[in-house]
């Protein structure tokens, strides 16, 4: 069964290949190959916005859809940037989104931070899944690391010395938010994948999804 893995950003689609590109029974196509416009994310939580982008590409498609919203929330900013993580300095540019972010929290005594990921898969037909994810941590004072993305040079897991781009992508997916996410839909991407096809009212929600 063909199930479109509805994301624009390399490092996402890298990590999710690693955790679900095993699945017997799956064959993972992206928005690009179909030729596929890009979703405009116009929710007011991750939440909307990745039911959005899982139900809109399940639905231009005809085949099962996989999205992902994500978004990092600093405590000492009131949980900013939220839902405008990707853009915070007013571009998609990572390294000025993590100069912004540094810039704010000069000084802060409290640099405490969680990613939070919302991952859907939808079917043409209406059923949809939603499973999350989250993990703790802090902001370092001065990017580390060359591996993963976006804010993962600043952002220390709890319990960690070194900062997510410091980690191999295994490691990282072992305690990301993403990775959480993700795994959380594994069972019923499994099933999906054996039964071969989308089947018509399939409705049934795994334990541990809302
Ligand atoms: P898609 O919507 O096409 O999936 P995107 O990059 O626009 O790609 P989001 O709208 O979900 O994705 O934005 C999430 C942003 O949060 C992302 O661009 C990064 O800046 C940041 N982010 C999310 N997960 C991250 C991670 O694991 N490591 C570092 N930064 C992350």
């Amino acid at each position: 069964m063909k199930v479109l893995l509805g994301t624009t950003n390399p490092g996402k689609l890298q990590e999710i290949l690693a955790l679900l590109g095993d699945v017997p029974g799956l064959e993972w196509v992206n928005p690009k190959e179909l030729g596929l416009p890009e979703v405009r994310e116009t929710g007011a939580t991750l939440e909307e916005n990745a039911r959005l982008k899982a139900q809109t590409l399940a639905q231009w498609s005809g085949l099962a859809a996989l999205a992902e919203d994500s978004g990092l929330e600093v405590e000492a900013l009131d949980g900013a940037p939220g839902v405008h993580t990707a853009t915070f300095a007013g571009t998609r540019d990572p390294q000025a989104n993590i100069a912004r972010l540094l810039r704010l929290l000069e000084g802060a005594p409290n640099r405490r931070a969680r990613f939070r990921a919302v991952a859907c898969l939808a079917l043409p037909e209406g059923s949809l899944w939603t499973s999350e994810g989250l993990v703790e941590g802090h902001i370092a004072e001065a990017p580390r690391g060359s591996g993963g993305f976006g804010y993962d040079p600043v952002f220390i897991p709890e319990g960690e010395t070194r900062t997510l781009a410091e980690m191999t992508l295994e490691e990282k997916n072992r305690v990301s938010h993403r990775g959480k996410a993700v795994m959380g839909l594994r069972l019923i991407l499994a099933e999906l994948g054996q039964r071969g096809e989308s089947p018509k009212g399939y409705n049934s929600r795994p334990k541990g999804l809302w």
